[in-house]
């Protein structure tokens, strides 16, 4: 086993994982920038080193800082949360160079799912199905024009170098064809350097869900089960829940065997999630492969009882897995409370908090690194905290969300509470018949 692990990131999943080391009794360092001195990481950390200034490019994406900050400490493991570092494939090979272990995946695996179309045609190969589209990437718009005519509108172009909805056009009839190909080609040629796009059906008003696996250095790979990410606005997921209101037994059993066909196809070792989008016949397709630990995960550790952070230490530290699959014993719904003001567009809202409480009481687990009298720095991610709440029914488990956001106090910021706090009255919420457009008509004047 590791002896000391490095955790190359901040926040709540840098804490998240000192946790687990502490428990495992394995030795932690923190890496920090300067905006983060006084964060909890550092502190609860046995080590510490500054890494860099506040931007990311200089601390937390700085490669050379934080392997120098591993080699001065001696760890024998990096973690990388998720975000950051945790699929850059670079740092995975410079790891593996440096003979410190990379909690996550290898540089090819990283590179292959990270190129979606390549992640598309691996995971077709490998008999998981995949929505009906181009073969690879397009060659020409007129090509793509040709293919949408014989699948049909409408179609959606996607960014092979995108994901999470990065230079992606849905296109509704033929004579949107060429301008939509053009802005996408654009788009993604300046955001990621690479403008291949490749071309599918678009799937109308779907669901996503997503499987988590794990899998170990034998070829072993076990999933435990589903989480429902249908709540999103922007590409940005807003709450989780676990089982998918729409899970059967059937699919799940179709949609964990599916992930881990794909899985092992590649030899996947670790935690990992595949994405699905279910479309409203509950005809299941791959959409992505994150080869990392996500920001959900508590809500299937507290359906299945897995410390999934736990299970990627084990694994990456030869230990081999059961190989046998969960399903969840309990209802699980997470809401990520982030620093922004839901009824202004979520605007960013750093500054200090003034007053914190912390709901509590039966079913209730808060994953955070914040304090009264915390700053929250204008130079990361929102999310503050997550309130990941369980119990025996989906009814319970709401009602009981609703009370734990309302116990809930956070002065001196705006955050998305007062979003969640509607959520939970929301009839079509309740209903558990949504779908990724369900935000698209929610109306947040009134929070
Ligand atoms: C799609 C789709 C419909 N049809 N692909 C959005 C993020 C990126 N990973 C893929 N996405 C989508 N791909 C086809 N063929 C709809 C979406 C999509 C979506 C997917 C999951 C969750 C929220 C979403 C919101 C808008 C669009």
């Amino acid at each position: 086993m590791f002896k000391k692990i490095l955790i190359a990131n901040r926040g709540e999943i840098a804490l998240r994982i000192i946790r687990t080391c502490r428990e495992m009794g394995i030795r932690t360092v923190a890496v920090y920038s300067t905006a983060d001195r006084d964060s909890l990481h550092v502190r609860f950390a046995d080590e510490a080193v500054c890494i860099g200034p506040p931007p990311s490019r200089q601390s937390y994406l700085n490669i050379p800082s934080i392997i120098s900050a591993a080699e001065v400490t001696g760890a024998d493991a990096i973690h990388p949360g998720y975000g950051f570092l945790s699929e850059n494939a670079e740092f995975s090979q410079i790891c593996a160079d440096y003979g410190i272990k990379f909690i996550g995946a290898t540089a090819e695996q990283i590179n292959m799912m990270g190129d979606k179309a390549t992640a598309k045609a691996t995971m077709r190969a490998a008999g998981v199905p995949v929505i009906p589209g181009s073969d690879g990437l397009l060659e020409s718009f007129e090509q793509g024009q040709q293919l949408s005519a014989n699948m049909g509108y409408p179609v959606i172009i996607k960014a092979t170098a995108g994901g999470g909805g990065r230079g992606m056009r849905v296109i509704k009839a033929e004579g949107e064809f060429e301008k939509a190909w053009n802005d996408a080609r654009t788009e993604s040629g300046a955001a990621f350097g690479n403008d291949g796009l490749y071309l599918e059906k678009f799937v109308e008003e779907p669901r996503h869900i997503e499987i988590q696996i794990v899998g170990d250095q034998y070829g072993k790979v076990c999933h435990l089960s589903e989480r429902d990410c249908s709540i999103q606005r922007r590409h940005q997921k807003l709450l989780e829940e676990t089982p998918s209101p729409i899970m059967t037994d059937e699919l799940r059993e179709a949609m964990g065997a599916a992930a881990i066909k794909g899985a092992q196809s590649i030899g996947y070792e670790g935690a990992g999630t595949v994405e699905f989008l279910v479309d409203k016949h509950g005809k299941f397709y791959f959409m992505e492969m994150n080869t990392r630990i996500q920001v959900e995960h508590p809500i299937t550790e507290e359906v299945t009882d897995f410390d999934l952070i736990k299970e990627q230490i084990k694994v990456a530290a030869g230990v081999p897995i059961s190989g046998r699959n969960y399903t969840p014993k309990l209802f699980a719904l997470e809401c990520r409370i982030n620093a922004e003001d839901p009824a202004n567009g979520f605007r960013p809202s750093p500054g200090k908090i003034t007053n914190l409480h912390f709901p509590g009481g039966h079913g209730i687990r808060i994953d955070s690194h914040v304090y009264s009298g915390y700053v929250i720095p204008p130079n990361y991610d929102s999310m503050i905290a997550k309130l990941i709440v369980s119990g025996q029914s989906r009814e319970e488990v709401l009602t009981r969300m609703k009370r734990a956001l309302q116990e809930f106090v956070i002065e001196g910021i705006k955050t998305t509470i007062p979003f969640h706090i509607k959520l939970m009255d929301d009839p079509g919420f309740k209903s558990g018949l949504f779908t990724t457009a369900f935000l698209e008509s929610f109306d947040f004047s009134t929070l």
